[in-house]
């Protein structure tokens, strides 16, 4: 299997957060990834490539023009508003229940209008990072179309919180979803199966009334974790869309016994679809050692979580998403990819 790569993400490095009232350390950072490589390069799985670059077309298959453009000039038109030292620009007021939501004049009104929290500031150095991420996705989308069993895009930042026109959650362009908009305008039929211990809210909107690409997700509870507002069980797909997303929401504390039926459960569901390519969101904060989330699944438990996937016989595509356990965040994701490896076989 090979691994697409860029070291472009480290133009990303946020230092801190806003996070319950008090900024903290960021999370999502550049060692992550780092990681993940040298464990990927360590296990030999096959060679590591950089990406192709796509240009801005695949990309407007997902998102919307205005909000591309927002994000690619958002530095330019925060230091133009807050003085040629702003470098982290992060909203502080949205258009909630009561206000309008319309284009206003000033930095100040997009951004709320653009994202929907605060732990997600943009920096200098994150939309050339996104762009980056979104190209590793395609140039792994683009091996699946030329044969490839499966392929692996080691991207960062993640990309499965943002729609079309909204970022957040550490997300800014959605790369699973650029990759499976790829893949099915190459006439691929295509699912998405998103493991992250986080819902996929922007994966889940961006397909949601469609039903050429299933989406399914396995997750803690909105109920009491983040992103709080999308992905409770009752959200199925609306219009064509009816029936073609699966939400399985799982309590607190989810360890694999817990955990193993309902990606059964998933994986039932995205075979019975028949799709040429699944494009898995593979988020690793489902690990007992997360920092920021609250299931229980072991380091062994990666491999048979591999093995599942392989399960539904299609061309496979892992996007990574979430994980901040950096100091054994490489040996989980290699886990998945070798459980794969061997269930696939
Ligand atoms: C912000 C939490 C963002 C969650 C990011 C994540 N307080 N999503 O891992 O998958
Ligand atoms: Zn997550």
């Amino acid at each position: 299997m090979k691994t697409f790569y860029t070291d472009a993400h480290a133009g990303h490095a946020p230092e801190q957060e806003f996070e319950g009232g008090r900024w903290t350390p960021a999370v999502e950072i550049p060692a992550r990834a780092e990681a993940v490589l040298a464990e990927v390069r360590a296990r030999g799985f096959g060679s590591i490539e950089p990406p192709r670059h796509f240009g801005h077309v695949p990309i407007l298959r997902v998102h919307d023009a205005g909000f591309v453009n927002f994000l690619s000039t958002l530095t330019d038109e925060w230091r133009r508003y807050h003085g040629p030292e702003a470098d982290v620009a992060l909203a502080s007021a949205w258009p909630g229940r009561g206000l309008r939501d319309v284009p206003t004049r000033t930095v100040e009104g997009q951004i709320g209008h653009y994202c929907f929290d605060t732990a997600t500031p943009v920096l200098p150095g994150t939309w050339p990072a996104a762009l980056a991420a979104a190209n590793v996705a395609l140039t792994a989308a683009d091996a699946l179309a030329r044969g490839e069993r499966a392929a692996f895009a080691l991207t960062r930042p993640p990309g499965h919180h943002a729609s079309g026109d909204v970022y957040g959650g550490y997300c800014f362009l959605n790369n699973a979803a650029i990759a499976a908009q790829a893949l099915t305008d190459r006439g691929f039929r295509t699912a998405v199966l998103d493991v992250d211990y986080h819902h996929g809210n922007g994966t889940q909107t961006i397909f949601y009334k469609r039903s050429d690409v299933l989406t399914v997700s396995l997750h803690a509870d909105p109920d009491y974790a983040y992103p709080h507002y999308l992905g409770f069980a009752d959200e199925r797909g609306a219009g064509a869309g009816e029936g073609f997303n699966l939400n399985l929401p799982l309590p607190l504390g989810t360890a694999w016994d817990g955990y193993a039926p309902a990606l059964d459960a998933a994986i039932a569901r995205v075979a019975a679809h028949r799709p040429d390519a699944l494009v898995v969101s593979l988020g690793l904060d489902t690990y007992a050692g997360d920092p920021i989330s609250k299931f229980k699944l072991t380091a062994d438990d990666y491999f048979r979580m591999g093995a599942v996937i392989a399960g539904a016989g299609a061309q496979t595509l892992f996007v990574m998403e979430g994980g901040y356990a950096i100091g054994d965040l490489g040996r989980i994701a290699a886990n998945v990819l070798e459980g794969f490896l061997q269930a696939a076989r």
